[in-house]
């Protein structure tokens, strides 16, 4: 039985439980829980706060865990980064009042940051050579320069909006962080082959993810024009329809570039593009 900690209520918390039911992997909500177990995959949930899964995950409480990357390297433990999942990106930047006029990192020697990231915030400044005092704050980071506790603050940011309503400006990025599962170093020889069925099965969904299924409609004689558009579309399925002379292709494409391609896919004329999600996808 693999055991896996994941966030009980906040930002990681409904997609960390939304990829493992992806897995198909059948578990309760957590909603009031401290653990379940799933059904019918030999794996155990504890439901924990994130800032305590990196410590519980070294000390074998749980083998593996999902958190943000900001509190796996601020915690400092001796673990494996076995995956980025792509869901809850944010960055961890440093911030100052909007008027003053930032000309660099030499700015911050010798004044105040407020962070309840003091770890991060120390190696980054330590790296390039600037003195600073950190003051150590729990939360409510952004508003530490207003009432005169700090010169600048080093804090989570996603849209920007918070630092704007606090009248500070985001002036240097420290860290690009998203969701990791993260594993204990030791696991036992049937753990570690359950987390690998674990790890391919979350590999497929994440690859199923980023890639659609694609299906059009062509004259046969601009089939040839359009195989050479798409993308990786090296031997796509080309079947006959009813119509005299028309195909229709199928495919499996990034979405990303069939976004960018569209235009010209029309201009040789596809016609009828249909584009499916994938459920799974095994390489
Ligand atoms: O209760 P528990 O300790 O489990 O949760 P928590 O309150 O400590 O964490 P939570 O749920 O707020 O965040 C969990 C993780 O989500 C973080 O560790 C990050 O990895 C990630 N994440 C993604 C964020 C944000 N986006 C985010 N916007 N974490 C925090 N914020 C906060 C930030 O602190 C700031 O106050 O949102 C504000 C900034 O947002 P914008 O959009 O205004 O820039
Ligand atoms: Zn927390």
């Amino acid at each position: 039985m693999l055991r896996i900690a994941i966030q009980k209520s906040g930002r990681l918390s409904q997609e960390s439980l939304d990829l493992i039911k992806e897995c198909n992997i059948k578990v309760n909500d957590g909603k009031g829980k401290l653990k379940s177990n799933a059904r019918n995959f030999p794996l155990e949930i504890l439901y924990l706060r994130d800032d305590d899964i990196p410590g519980y995950v070294a000390d074998k409480v749980a083998d593996i865990g999902i958190v943000g990357l900001n509190v796996v390297l601020e915690k400092e433990k001796n673990l494996l980064t076995l995956l980025r999942l792509g869901f809850s990106k944010c960055r961890l930047s440093l911030a100052v009042p909007k008027e003053i006029d930032y000309r660099g990192l030499e700015f911050l020697n010798n004044k105040n940051i407020a962070t309840s990231y003091p770890n991060i915030t120390n190696r980054f400044l330590k790296e390039k050579g600037i003195r600073a005092d950190i003051h150590e704050i729990s939360g409510s980071v952004e508003i530490a320069p207003g009432i005169g506790l700090a010169d600048a603050i080093c804090d989570i940011v996603s849209s920007g909006s918070t630092l704007i309503s606090n009248g500070l400006k985001e002036v240097e990025t420290i860290l690009h962080s998203e969701a990791v599962l993260i594993g204990n170093k030791e696991l036992s020889a049937e753990k570690n082959k359950t987390l690998d069925q674990l790890i391919f099965r979350i590999n497929a969904v994440q690859k199923a993810r980023s890639f659609k299924y694609i299906l059009l409609n062509a004259p046969n004689d601009k089939i040839e024009d359009i195989i050479n558009i798409l993308p990786g579309m090296k031997s796509p399925t080309v079947v006959p329809l009813a119509m005299e002379g028309w195909s229709s292709l199928h495919s499996v494409i990034n979405e990303d570039k069939f976004w960018e391609i569209i235009d010209s896919l029309k201009q040789a004329g596809a016609q009828g593009i249909l584009v499916v999600p994938i459920e799974k996808m095994i390489m």
